[in-house]
């Protein structure tokens, strides 16, 4: 299902130590590859890919991080707006396991607490090199009452399943009233600052625009209007909605003749 029409839109984040697999998960997920080769990230990037969830059009916007280069520069504007987290490790590298603590704890310094967790053992088609068993994991995420699969992005065992139920989950609670998403994606969290009122939000609505505040002093929501925006364009220019051919650089002025002089002389 690839089509425009979406009742959910759910943003996930990619997120775990460098080479755990996370950028050829989400190639899995969303365009059915795989790469042998570490593929480079640079900062943030995302890919879209609608499922059916409950006969529901269920759009998954999700984030890929670069991991340890840019661990502790991932700020909480990337966390801001998000549903759902997925936290990987590689069942073949022990460290990426015990880094899943301190990835938890980055996540919990940045706000991203309300989001549905899955940590993620991955790379489990590498039998003979896995040091860490799938009774660890999940031993360890039941300890903390957290999700938990094991996955090979290499052959797709699990990757379906892993970004499925993750939006039924996300799906549930918001069908249930547990999760309110009216204003994600753009969620206002502005110090001290009496509570929004609904008026702008209204207004913005009515008119058919994005809207988001800001404050340039505090960075509040400043990546996150700049992405917002980035992401807005991709996905039109994903599916077709938007022509870029010619953006940025032809010039076609109709039945013009050719500019005879300097452009740059003029007027003199
Ligand atoms: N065998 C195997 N290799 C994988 C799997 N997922 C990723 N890799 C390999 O691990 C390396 C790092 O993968 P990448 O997706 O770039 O990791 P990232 O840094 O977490 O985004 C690459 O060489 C991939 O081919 C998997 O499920 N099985
Ligand atoms: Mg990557």
């Amino acid at each position: 299902m690839e089509n425009d029409e979406y009742r959910y839109l759910f943003k996930y984040l990619l997120i775990g130590d460098p080479g755990v697999g996370k950028s050829n998960l989400l190639l899995r997920f969303a365009d059915d590859k795989f790469s042998d080769t570490y593929i480079y990230t640079i900062g943030v990037d995302f890919k879209i890919r609608t499922v059916s969830i409950d006969n529901s059009a269920v759009r998954l916007q999700v984030w890929d991080t670069a991991g340890q280069e840019r661990f502790k520069t991932i700020t909480s504007s990337f966390y801001r707006g998000s549903h759902g987290i997925m936290l990987v490790y590689d069942v073949t590298d022990m460290e990426s396991f015990r880094h899943v603590e301190s990835w938890l704890q980055e996540v919990d310094r940045y706000g991203g607490k309300d989001n549905n967790f899955i940590i993620v053992g991955n790379k489990i088609d590498m039998t003979s090199k896995r040091v860490v068993t799938y009774e660890m994991g999940k031993k360890y995420a039941e300890r903390l009452g957290i999700s938990f699969m094991e996955t090979s992005a290499k052959t797709s065992t699990n990757v379906e399943n892993l970004f499925t139920t993750m939006a039924e989950e996300i799906k549930s609670k918001i069908d249930s009233g547990k999760l309110d998403t009216t204003h994600r994606g753009g969620k206002v969290n502005i110090r001290n600052s009496s509570p929004i009122k609904q008026s702008p939000w209204k207004y913005a609505e009515r008119l058919g625009i994005s809207f988001m505040e800001t404050s340039a002093k505090t960075s509040t929501n400043v990546e996150n209007l700049f992405t917002t925006m980035a992401v807005e364009i991709k996905s039109k220019i994903v599916s077709g909605k938007l022509d870029t051919t010619h953006r940025g650089g032809t010039v076609n002025i109709h039945n013009s003749s050719p500019i005879k002089q300097s452009p740059w002389v003029c007027c003199a």
